[in-house]
């Protein structure tokens, strides 16, 4: 019996070995037709095409300079957006502890990681390094996301995001 369950673990060894050979075979060529439409995706890359988004440096914050949660504003209001340890760029190049902000309206607490944040009327890019932005909403409640993003617009992750609700008279 022992020799049986020896024998049958070593078979299997060998036939996991052998598959995971073919498989690893089959993923680097998986992988190689997958590098250009997915470089923004893959962070690993060692042909340094795509930089790696930063790492998150300690201490670093996003936060709205003059709102508080449950405030009351009115529209047009000057938005003030701040951040700590981070320093504000404009798109296009991959810089440590540095990106750009974004504003959210009404969607999500922040965006995962590395996730490129869509562009449309829900979702603002300050592409030009910008840290103040004149805010029109109707009224009554929203809720407002500050997300910070690199470069390539992608997203640092919850660690750099930051929601308020707001009331608009
Ligand atoms: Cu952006």
């Amino acid at each position: 019996m022992k020799m049986k369950l020896i024998f049958s673990s070593i078979c299997f060894v060998v036939i996991a070995s052998c598959n995971n050979s073919s498989e690893d075979k089959g993923k680097k060529e998986d992988s190689m037709a997958m590098d250009k439409s997915h470089e923004a995706m893959n962070h690993s890359q060692p042909s340094g095409e795509v930089p790696s988004i930063p790492e998150i440096p300690e201490g670093a914050k996003v936060f709205f300079k003059n709102l508080k949660d449950n405030a009351t504003i009115s529209s047009p209001f000057t938005l003030q957006m701040g951040t700590d340890v981070m320093s504000i760029d404009s798109a296009g190049l991959v810089r440590p502890a540095s990106g750009h902000h974004h504003l959210i309206i009404d969607g999500a607490d922040s965006l995962a990681m590395g996730s490129i944040v869509p562009k449309d009327s829900v979702n603002i890019h300050f592409g030009n390094a910008q840290t103040e932005y004149e805010l029109k909403l109707n009224p009554g409640k929203h809720k407002l996301t500050l997300q910070l993003a690199d470069g390539l617009h992608r997203s640092y992750g919850g660690k750099l995001s930051a929601s308020i609700i707001v009331t608009v008279k």
